[in-house]
């Protein structure tokens, strides 16, 4: 790498979390589908799905955020808590995950702000009638009322298919600073996210890549390592972080 590194965007994707025990979205080298009750995410994670069968929809995110509940983050979770906790420069974590376990990692330093949720959250329930986004840990099946307006209008507050993910300006923004742009456990099979990469490259962002296997924009990078996020992400952190 040419030039001094100082501001750094991360993105994480459903990789990392996948040592905690939440499994990933799509499985094996190719990206083919993780199915849940015969069916494929881009079939239960859209607006139409939802209109179609609500319960179905609601099942699904239940039984997910029930999981995550039981869930710890693992060591790459930790490892960039640590980074958030003593890098002097500016960073942005973008996860696309829904979990919690970046701020769960980072909650024992007091360091979990510099962090985005592209793709929402799990322990978040957004009102469709007062637009209001509650934190919310119980089911949804059983359409709850509002704790705001009490109307029975909640929904899980995750963005899906045909959605736009939130704080695309924070993200570029902080794109256009970075010198360095790191993207862990993902697939690169879902766009925007999957873009950044190349909206890194033309920008003259240096672009690392850490995932247990190539991935769809591996090409794309200046650099991939391949590993388990638990040993590849602390490793890249102590390195960074002027440990190695
Ligand atoms: C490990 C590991 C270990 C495993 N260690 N690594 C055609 C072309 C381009 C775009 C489109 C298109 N047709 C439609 C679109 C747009 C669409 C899209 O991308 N569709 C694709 C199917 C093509 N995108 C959208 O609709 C988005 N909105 C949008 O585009 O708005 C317009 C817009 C335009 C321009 C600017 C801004 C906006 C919305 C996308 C919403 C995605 N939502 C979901 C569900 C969230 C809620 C929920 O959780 O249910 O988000 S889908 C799902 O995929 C989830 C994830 O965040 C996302 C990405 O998955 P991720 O994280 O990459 O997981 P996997 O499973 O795919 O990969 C895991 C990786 O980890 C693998 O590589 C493993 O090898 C690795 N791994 N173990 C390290 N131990």
């Amino acid at each position: 790498m040419a030039t001094t590194i100082r501001n750094i965007v991360i993105l994480t994707g459903a990789g990392i979390s996948a040592e905690s025990g939440i499994d990933t979205f799509r499985a094996g080298a190719n990206g083919g589908p993780s199915l849940w009750e015969q069916h494929r995410v881009e079939d239960v994670a859209t607006p139409e799905a939802f209109a179609r069968d609500p319960d179905l929809v609601h099942r699904f995110y239940d039984m997910r955020r029930a999981a995550i509940q039981t869930k710890r983050p693992n060591p790459a979770h930790v490892a960039l808590a640590r980074l958030d906790a003593e890098w002097p420069g500016s960073l942005l974590i973008v996860t696309q995950n829904v979990d919690d376990l970046h701020e769960r990692a980072g909650a024992p330093l007091g360091h979990n702000q510099r962090l985005l949720h592209m793709h929402g959250e799990h322990l978040k329930a957004w009102c469709t009638s007062c637009d209001i986004r509650s934190p919310w840990r119980k089911e949804l099946s059983s359409r709850p009322p509002c704790p705001v307006c009490g109307a029975r209008g909640l929904r899980p507050d995750v963005v899906w298919f045909g959605e736009m993910p939130y704080r695309m300006g924070d993200i570029y923004a902080a794109l256009r600073e970075a010198d360095l742009f790191v993207s862990i456990g993902t697939s690169g099979a879902v766009y925007p996210a999957a873009g950044f990469v190349q909206n890194a490259v033309e920008l003259g962002v240096h672009t690392l890549e850490l995932n247990l296997e190539e991935s769809q924009g591996s090409r794309m990078f200046h650099e991939t390592r391949l590993g388990v996020a638990s040993e590849v992400v602390p490793t890249w952190v102590d390195e960074i972080l002027g440990r190695d």
